[in-house]
């Protein structure tokens, strides 16, 4: 954590937005190392405006840091965040350009849940195939593209309040992989038996901060990656993966340490190809 370093929600300007970010060199973006000259924009958008926590300045808007906030978790999975002098949290990994709130929904962490759902890429015979260079088996994961960005991603999507991890990661998983929200019950109930079996086993991959192009300096996203992984394609393949919702195409891709995915999703699966000794 201490020598974490956010480069996606540094870029020039605030995604969506023609507001430039205030530019940071990379040895300032602690925000123990003095920087005198900062003086970087603010911007909170007044988007989804009757879920998202009101202004700081506002007199009715108490939240309850570091914690449990009623049904909202402001709770880290790092270390406990700073409250500025006016009441803003601090981006725990240093300075990203941009002050405010900006497309995010809540002040400080916004808590997500990534599903990354794997199998062994297999020739035509069913063989598993293996990299010509790394001479390991290659894996393949279900990637969507991102309709906002047209970015390649893990299906993830925002933790909703009082929903539990371990039923975001199946909800976002159906919608933008399996396109359920245009699916009637019985196709729902089918692919819900489906995917209940093959996230039965899954494995924490990672629990933290996320390198999010909407990151500001007090507001971020979180996540908790799983890998649900199907040895032998026998859930899987029987699923007819569609997009839906947020994602304009799904595919199997292969994981490779040369992909180009949206925000910092190549390190989870970084740890989810060492930890089936797979190709990188
Ligand atoms: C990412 O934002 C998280 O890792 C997760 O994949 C995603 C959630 O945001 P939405 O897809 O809901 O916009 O950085």
């Amino acid at each position: 954590m201490q020598n974490m370093i956010h480069v996606k929600c540094r870029q020039e300007f605030y995604p969506f937005t023609k507001i430039k970010r205030f530019l940071i060199p990379d040895e300032k973006v602690p925000w123990h190392v003095k920087f005198l000259d900062y003086n970087p924009s603010y911007y909170t958008s007044n988007n989804e405006y009757n879920l998202a926590d009101k202004n700081i300045n506002d007199s009715s808007f108490k939240p309850a840091w570091n914690m449990m906030d009623g049904n909202i978790n402001r709770k880290s999975f790092m270390k406990s965040y700073v409250i500025d002098d006016e009441g803003y949290p601090l981006n725990p990994v240093g300075r990203t350009g941009i002050k405010g709130r900006g497309i995010l929904r809540y002040w400080g962490p916004n808590h997500a849940a990534d599903p990354i759902v794997t199998r062994w890429k297999r020739d035509r015979f069913g063989k598993i195939m293996s990299h010509e260079l790394s001479r390991k088996c290659i894996l393949q994961f279900i990637g969507i593209e991102r309709r906002d960005t047209r970015q390649w991603a893990i299906p993830g999507g925002m933790v909703d309040r009082n929903e539990v991890i371990s039923t975001t990661l199946k909800r976002e998983f159906m919608e933008e992989a399996l396109n359920t929200l245009e699916k009637n019950s019985d196709e729902i109930e089918t692919f819900k038996r489906s995917v209940d079996q093959l996230f039965f086993g899954g494995h924490k991959i990672y629990e933290g901060y996320v390198d999010d192009p909407r990151n500001t300096d007090n507001s971020w996203i979180e996540t908790s990656a799983c890998n649900f992984h199907d040895e032998n394609n026998t859930v899987v393949g029987n699923l007819p993966f569609e997009a839906g919702d947020d994602a304009a195409n799904v595919k199997w891709i292969d994981i490779d340490k040369n992909l180009d995915l949206y925000a910092s999703h190549i390190q989870f699966l970084e740890l989810v190809s060492h930890k089936h000794n797979a190709h990188w």
